[in-house]
């Protein structure tokens, strides 16, 4: 199935990144990785190139992955004294009270402790990676990293120790390994400082991902250590996604051979890890994510049903056996019990017989002569007698004991019959009533299908799920939920994130006139449907991938052409959009999953939201805080002042820990999550947003001069009339202002967004294509002209005629009417000179408000024009050193600044 393109040459390809190393960090990254074991041994042994690392600051978390080996557990416990020593800038109200889980949520906790013990978890990896080369005789590596990004262990380790893994691979195996990072992201509902967390190690991440060059500092290479960071999200379509997306990710990666299993080796597979990596080539800036769509046939929880029926009697035949021997033993204390009663009474007898031969005065002694032979015959058998009941009692001891031991055992195997019981009624629930969930679909089964399927349970081995589903009667389902559902578009995709791939429709319609008109600027093309095609828009790479058996397939419904061109809808015009080949794997199972490269999860435009909504609420969350939350959340940097210069261009200064920290917060507080492309590429949009409010404010004015300008007096009688027509269209006209101002609200935040955006743009080379550089500055020329010819003339011209000529008219007017005999004036014509004086009080009051308000757009203009200029500038001659001379004029916030300090 594979397309010509996607052909590799195996050979050379394959063996670079024959050993997976697994690495669970946190909590959660530790419980994905144990659940990615326990799915791989149903299938048989764990293959001897995969091996599988888990990291947590939490003891009781690493207890319950009980499917890792303990050399494999790195538990990092840290010590206060240790941490604090290894840490001097270390604000100690920053660690967690005692007692708190792992490191609190606490991030740059989390920075602080990997500075201390980070060593353990790289010298863990390396042995692993050693053992494992040994084993498999080959050298090449792929990592996958596996965290939440929310909380404080997992996503401060994720952002270090993916540098530190590269980097001990490359030295020691002298191989570059292939390296992937998988990050879940919160759920909306969760506590602020998840949601903070989550966007603190974004940043990070999107910042390690920019680094292109390699940068060594302090023997430690910063260069981007990710060829592919995948992203998926616990909230989907505002639903709670947990179980889904834990499933989802354990799929997807064993499913498609990230992780071979002994039954799925990853060798000639549909796709490999050298195919993975030509996909990633230049897209390792960028965020990617997966899709995820099961339908299940529950065949394990089936069997596993059966299995416990079965077992339910067996423990109760036990269970009446063990209750059995409990009743002979307790025959046989009774027998034991008498027994002793027996020898307690003649021990008692012989002893009086003793006593009164001995002591003569008993009645024996009177009538019978005994002789002393017959006395010590009677002292043997007391002997005897009491060595039997010393035996006896031991036996009744033991007896004793055994019968406890019984009783335990019977409490024991009841609690055992009630936990099954239990176990049994909870899979029978989940069969009958599975949870729906939007990504995976289970079937249900009700309970004479569950018999029908009992009866049958030896065939389950050899059908398939098209096949049970036959048997069912139930076809017509199967063939809904798996074949229709891939040819519709939302299913084919369903990635684990809530992102929109296209900017669609939000773009104000005027803006985007100015965008696609070709003539003018070419700034956008129109694709053949005239909709507009923005290259950031475009997803690079997508490959979607079936994953079932082959006899699940029904050839005549399954239409691959539909399903490549729904995929197509997200992938743009990319070079090679899309690879729909089946993957032979389960066959109870219809998944389909989409790899989805290349993300641009940032706001495609000014004022709109992100592209990855997740982004938009903790980046909301994020800013509320204040610097001393905002360095709770961060992790990069954080006592690596050397690195966090060489990086970044801020210098540190030696011995001022205080300061030090301040900067890395404030830089990470400021940091955006956006690639240099892109943020060139919103320049087209966001200058021609601005033309815009500068366009309608233009014609707003030209409405009113027209008004205005046309105020003739006819020279009849019937100049009054006209006079108060004219009068009330004026006075409507200048209403106008108001549409003004709201325009200079636009401007005013179109200026801030010119802020943030320059300061950036200031330290990097213009990314924009020649032509699209002319349109640019095209349409930046006719809005300053605008700004300072057309609304400067516009303006003297209002001014002109609200304050002079007008008001000359109308005195003309009114002296008019004056100079008529009062004969003259019909009572009509005295009513409407009251009315034209009322309309000219008004007039009068209006033009003061309007002249004194319009005033105020005159600074966000000319802000407005300083920016453009400024942007131009930008566009055009781009030298080194030029920043600090030009953040001056916008007087924005300018990281810059700090090199003054
Ligand atoms: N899918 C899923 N995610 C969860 C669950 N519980 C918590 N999370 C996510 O995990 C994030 C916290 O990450 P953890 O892995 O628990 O934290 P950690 O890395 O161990 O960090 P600390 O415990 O703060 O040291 C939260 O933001 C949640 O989004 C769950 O049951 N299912
Ligand atoms: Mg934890």
């Amino acid at each position: 199935m594979r397309e010509a393109p996607h052909e590799v040459n195996k050979e050379r390809e394959e063996p670079r990144y024959n050993n997976r190393l697994i690495i669970g960090l946190g909590g959660i990254g530790s419980t994905i990785v144990n659940n990615i074991i326990s799915q791989i041994k149903l299938y048989g042994d764990i293959p001897e190139n995969v091996e599988f690392m888990i990291v947590d600051t939490d003891p009781v978390n690493l207890a319950k992955c009980d499917q890792v080996s303990e050399k494999h557990k790195i538990q990092i416990l840290p010590h206060e004294n240790q941490v604090k020593l290894m840490n001097p800038w270390l604000d100690p109200r920053l660690i967690p009270p005692r007692g708190a889980n792992g490191c609190g949520n606490r991030r740059i906790f989390g920075s602080a402790v990997y500075n201390t013990y980070g060593s353990q978890i790289i010298d863990a990896a390396n042995a692993i990676c050693r053992e494992m080369s040994q084993k498999t005789g080959k050298e090449g590596f792929a990592v996958i990293l596996i965290s939440a990004l929310g909380g404080g262990t997992g996503s401060s380790f994720i952002v270090r120790s993916a540098i530190d893994i590269r980097n001990m691979i490359e030295d020691n195996f002298h191989v570059k390994p292939f390296m992937i990072g998988l990050g879940i992201l919160p759920l909306k509902r969760e506590g602020n400082i998840y949601l903070a967390n989550a966007y603190g190690a974004l940043k990070e991440l999107h910042f390690l991902m920019q680094q292109k060059e390699e940068k060594v500092v302090a023997g430690m290479n910063y260069l981007n250590p990710f060829h592919m960071f995948l992203l998926a999200g616990r909230e989907i379509r505002g639903q709670d996604g947990s179980f889904e997306v834990i499933e989802g990710i354990k799929h997807f990666l064993i499913d498609l051979g990230f992780i071979p299993s002994k039954r799925e080796k990853g060798e000639g597979k549909w796709l490999d890890f050298a195919d993975i990596h030509e996909r990633t080539l230049g897209n390792e800036d960028k965020f990617s994510t997966l899709g995820y769509y099961e339908y299940r046939f529950p065949k394990e929880k089936l069997l596993a049903y059966f299995k416990i029926k079965e077992e339910i009697p067996r423990m109760y035949q036990k269970l009446a056996e063990m209750k059995g021997e409990l009743g002979l033993i307790q025959g046989e204390i009774r027998e034991k019990e008498e027994e002793a009663e027996m020898l307690n009474k003649r021990i008692g007898d012989l002893n009086n017989k003793i006593f009164e031969y001995e002591t003569g005065g008993g009645i024996l002694s009177s009538f019978i002569k005994i002789s002393k032979e017959k006395v010590n015959e009677w002292k043997i058998t007391l002997e005897n007698a009491r060595r039997d009941l010393e035996k006896a009692k031991e036996i009744l001891n033991d007896l004793l004991s055994k019968i406890e031991r019984k009783e335990e055992n019977i409490r024991n195997i009841e609690k055992k019959i009630r936990e099954t019981e239990a176990k049994k009624e909870t899979l029978h629930d989940e069969l009958n009533n599975p949870p729906l969930f939007d990504h995976l679909h289970q079937v249900n089964l009700k309970d004479e299908e569950i018999k029908f399927l009992e009866e049958r349970k030896e065939m389950l081995g050899e059908w398939n799920f098209k096949r049970v589903m036959e048997e069912l009667n139930r076809e017509d389902e199967y063939l809904s939920f798996s074949h229709e559902q891939l040819t519709n578009v939302e299913f084919v995709y369903k990635p684990l994130v809530n992102y929109i791939h296209t900017r669609g429709r939000d773009i104000n319609p005027k803006v985007m006139q100015i965008l696609t008109d070709k003539e003018s600027y070419g700034l956008v093309r129109k694709d053949p449907d005239g909709n507009p095609t923005y290259a950031d828009d475009r997803v690079e790479y997508i490959i979607g991938v079936l994953s079932t058996a082959p006899e699940n397939i029904i050839p005549a419904q399954y239409h691959q052409e539909q399903i490549k061109k729904s995929l197509e809808i997200y992938a743009k015009d990319a070079p090679i959009p899309y690879h729909v080949p089946p993957a032979k794997t389960w066959r109870y199972n219809f998944a389909f999953y989409t790899l989805m490269i290349g993300l641009k999860i940032w706001p495609p435009a000014q004022g709109l939201k992100p592209r990855l909504k997740e982004l938009g609420w903790i980046k909301d969350i994020y800013e509320q805080r204040n610097h001393e939350e905002v360095a709770e959340n961060c992790c990069l940097f954080y006592g690596k002042w050397e690195a966090f210069t060489a990086l970044t261009g801020i210098p540190y200064k030696l011995g001022n820990d205080r300061r030090n920290v301040r900067l890395v917060t404030e830089y990470w507080k400021d940091y955006r999550i956006i690639t240099d492309e892109a943020l060139w590429d919103q320049v087209p949009l966001m200058v021609a947003t601005a033309k815009v409010p500068v366009d309608e404010i233009t014609r707003s004015f030209d409405i009113i001069i027209n008004e205005i300008e046309s105020f003739e007096i006819a020279q009849s009688g019937k100049a009054i009339d006209s006079v108060i027509r004219k009068l009330k269209s004026i006075n409507d006209s200048l209403s106008e202002k108001n549409r003004i101002l709201n325009y200079m609200q636009w401007i005013i935040e179109i200026n801030m967004e010119f802020d943030n955006t320059m300061r950036i743009l200031r330290r990097k080379e213009p990314l924009l294509e020649k032509n699209k550089i002319e349109g640019v500055r095209l349409i930046i020329d006719e809005i300053r002209f605008d700004i300072n010819t057309t609304i400067v003339n516009q303006k003297k011209k209002i001014e002109e005629m609200l304050g002079d000529e007008i008001p000359k008219k109308l005195n003309e007017v009114q002296l008019l009417y004056d100079e008529l005999p009062d004969t003259e004036k019909s009572w009509t014509i005295q009513k409407k000179l009251q009315e034209m004086g009322r309309l000219s009080k008004e007039f009068n009051a209006i033009k003061i408000d309007f002249l004194r308000d319009i005033e105020r757009i005159e600074n966000p203009l000319e802000t407005l024009n300083e920016k453009l200029m400024e942007m131009n500038k930008l566009l055009g001659s781009h030298k080194e050193g030029e920043p600090e001379e030009t953040s001056r004029i916008t007087g924005g916030r300018d990281i810059y600044t700090w090199r003054e300090e």
